[in-house]
């Protein structure tokens, strides 16, 4: 049996069904949050919970539950699944109306779904490193909220699997912007760079875990834009998400990046980041 939390209770998987004008299913009117399970436990939750509380202001949503309401709801189900190594997937709509664009009554509720999965960890790729595919972004000029309205990340990230790659890194004209689900890193003589945290990129969970890692341990850490060429030329890519973790790019599109396997820094972090994982 999976138990899935639908709107204020704890229901069976095949029992949760959401109405057809939910504004989530229409318009992708709502946020989500991914949380990271390590060894049934959950991984920067807090972090995780106040981005989705932000997301939800910064598009005039109210979540209609406390923040410890939701904690609660994501413990009891990774305890209700046994999840070990997964993920909780949380999403809240803007609720249940008749169907037009301007936001209903304050009166109406937002949907709130929750459900957990078990997912290994992508130990291979991450030894390994992935190839990426360099697609232009066309994202709207909100990628600061994390919401369900993902078809220009989507249209990437299939353009780029289907053609054999596990990450498209989307770039605005010249400039690099992140990953179609992740954040983008590269690393020039030792100097770690990534995207300043602006409305074009989402501010990523592990992106914030990675620049604290440098900050400990004097690895310098550079929030500022690179380019497309910057990328060609770098001597490390990697990209980072909570289910990717640091995963190194060793290939973008026909030109290999170092020498075509996984650099020293970005070795460094992994083992950096799984001693995060472990202290939990
Ligand atoms: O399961 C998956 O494939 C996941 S879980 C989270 C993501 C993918 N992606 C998050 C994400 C994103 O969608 C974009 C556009 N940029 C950056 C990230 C990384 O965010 P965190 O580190 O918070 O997961």
């Amino acid at each position: 049996m999976n138990t899935v939390f639908l709107n204020g209770e704890f229901i069976n998987r095949e029992e949760a069904k959401v109405a057809i004008e939910d504004r989530g299913y229409q318009f992708g009117d709502g946020i989500y949050e991914v949380i990271r399970v390590y060894s049934g436990k959950t991984f920067t939750m807090k972090e995780h919970m106040e981005r989705l509380y932000q997301s939800a202001d910064k598009m005039k949503l109210t979540i209609p539950y406390e923040l410890d309401e939701l904690t609660g709801v994501i413990h009891e189900l990774i305890k209700a699944n046994s999840i070990q190594d997964g993920s909780v997937y949380l999403q809240v709509t803007r609720g249940v109306a008749p169907r037009q664009h301007n936001f209903p009554s304050s009166e109406i509720k937002g949907s709130v779904v929750a459900y957990a999965n078990e997912v290994p960890r992508p130990l291979q790729q991450m030894q390994d490193g992935v190839t990426a595919k360099l697609v232009e972004d066309i994202r709207w000029l909100r990628c600061d909220i994390k919401s369900l309205n993902l078809l220009g990340n989507l249209l990437a990230k299939e353009e780029a699997v289907s053609e054999g790659h596990y990450e498209a890194i989307l770039h605005r004209g010249d400039t690099v912007t992140e990953g179609s689900a992740s954040n983008a890193f590269i690393i020039k003589n030792d100097e770690i760079v990534t995207h300043p945290a602006t409305n074009l990129i989402l501010n990523g969970i592990t992106r914030r875990v990675i620049q604290d890692i440098c900050k400990r341990n004097g690895m310098s850490f550079q929030e500022k834009s690179f380019s497309v060429d910057e990328v060609l030329d770098a001597d490390e890519l990697f990209i980072a998400s909570t289910t990717s973790e640091v995963m190194p790019v060793v290939k973008i599109d026909d030109k290999e990046i170092g020498n075509g396997k996984p650099g020293s820094v970005t070795k460094k972090l992994q083992e950096l980041f799984e001693e995060r994982i472990n202290k939990g």
